[in-house]
């Protein structure tokens, strides 16, 4: 590269991604092949509009190129065309989100979503984000004593507000969700059911966590988490006589963005086929088997897991325990210290500030791509617990 300012800042980077341990649970190690796509002369292209229906010329390359990614996304989760439509264009989860309430809900009316502190995602209507202040959140959490979702209050509350959406999957939740409980009480209140399965989507591909597509109306996704892609979004949605697609088409573009990022399409065009592969399969079973080594041991050594274990990628685990521990804050910080990378979490029925919250999130989809398997994350657990302990003195 001729700027070696920037080139001394990619090299850097690389040299600090090689170096760590990384237990992100959203983050991961994309194929080189992804790389050369995501950086390509896509990139040149304005191709405001979709396939055929452009506003720009000199699209035969462009349509082609959408085409086969949204192809390739409905091929990954096993979905008809005819059933279901998919739109690849977000730029990014939180738009995405965003543009299917801007698709289906009017303003003011209510969208019922997690709490931030029991695990839900900012764009599932919490009131810093535009999603909470357009609509009314009607937020839900977990029971206090299982730390898992209870679908009889959750029916109860749903009943009680008459939410116009509801939206499951979650950002910090470790369990699996029941989404046919879901469509039930989405069913009887009359809402329709989004899910975000943004963080495990790699794992529904992969065969390793329930598939919300029997259950869902819309369901949205991030593509650079466990589908191992670039940073975008996709968003699925049933074809039916309420048109659900072009609503979402249509808020997508003209309602919220320009021209897509034709590069960024074309990497996860290559990184969908690559999670067709038998092997994403085994990555993917992999993922959950490291997850649910890593939250055993550390439960054997002492600290509190949230909910008891996980069903997926994700452990979340409390640092704080009550003031026997250490604070979230500086459980990231020791452990980044000792080349450990995480991030502080809120907890359900969290006592503390977001800023300084009372445990860590943790996740194995990025070393597991190394190639991890239980073993290590038994020894990644030992040496967590080792940093922590010493810490707290
Ligand atoms: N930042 C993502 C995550 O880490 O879960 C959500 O936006």
């Amino acid at each position: 590269m001729k700027d070696k300012q920037v080139e001394n800042l990619i090299k850097a980077e690389e040299k600090r991604q090689k170096k760590v341990i990384n237990l992100i649970p959203s983050e991961n190690y994309v194929s080189k092949d992804v790389l050369i796509a995501l950086g390509s002369i896509f990139d040149n292209k304005y191709a405001e509009g979709y396939p055929h229906a452009r506003y720009y010329g000199g699209q035969t390359n462009t349509d082609k190129l959408e085409e086969l990614c949204k192809a390739r996304a409905l091929k990954l989760f096993k979905l008809s065309p005819k059933e279901w439509a998919v739109n690849v264009q977000p730029l990014s989860g939180a738009p995405a989100n965003l543009a299917v309430y801007l698709g289906l809900v009017l303003p003011g009316e209510k969208i019922m979503g997690m709490t931030l502190t029991a695990g839900g995602h900012l764009s599932h209507g919490q009131k810093v984000s535009i999603t909470g202040k357009v609509w009314q959140q009607v937020p839900y959490g977990v029971d206090p004593k299982t730390e898992t979702l209870n679908y009889d209050e959750l029916k109860k509350l749903a009943m009680e507000e008459k939410p116009a959406l509801i939206v499951a999957g979650y950002t910090a939740y470790p369990r699996v969700v029941d989404f046919k409980k879901f469509r039930e009480i989405a069913d009887a209140c009359g809402a329709y059911l989004m899910v975000d399965m943004s963080h495990f989507a790699g794992l529904v591909a992969g065969g390793a966590y329930p598939t919300p597509f029997k259950y869902a109306d819309v369901v949205t996704s991030t593509t650079h988490k466990t589908l191992r892609g670039p940073r975008g979004a996709l968003i699925f949605s049933k074809k039916d006589d309420r048109k659900l697609d072009k609503k979402i088409d249509k808020a997508i573009f003209p309602g919220l963005q320009g021209g897509p990022h034709m590069g960024q399409i074309a990497g996860i065009a290559v990184a969908l086929k690559e999670d067709t592969a038998p092997a994403f399969k085994t990555y993917a079973k992999q993922i959950v088997k490291n997850a649910r080594a890593l939250a055993g041991e550390l439960e054997k050594l002492g600290w509190r897991i949230i909910s008891g274990g996980t069903d997926s990628h994700l452990i979340l685990m409390d640092t704080w325990m009550e003031g026997k521990g250490l604070p979230g804050k500086d459980a990231e910080a020791l452990l980044e210290k000792n080349g450990i990378i995480c991030n502080k979490n809120t907890i359900p029925g969290e006592t503390r500030s977001p800023f300084d919250p009372s445990g860590i999130r943790m996740g194995t989809p990025a070393e597991t791509t190394r190639g991890r398997k239980e073993k290590d994350f038994l020894a990644i657990a030992r040496k967590i617990d080792k940093i922590l302990r010493a810490g707290k003195k």
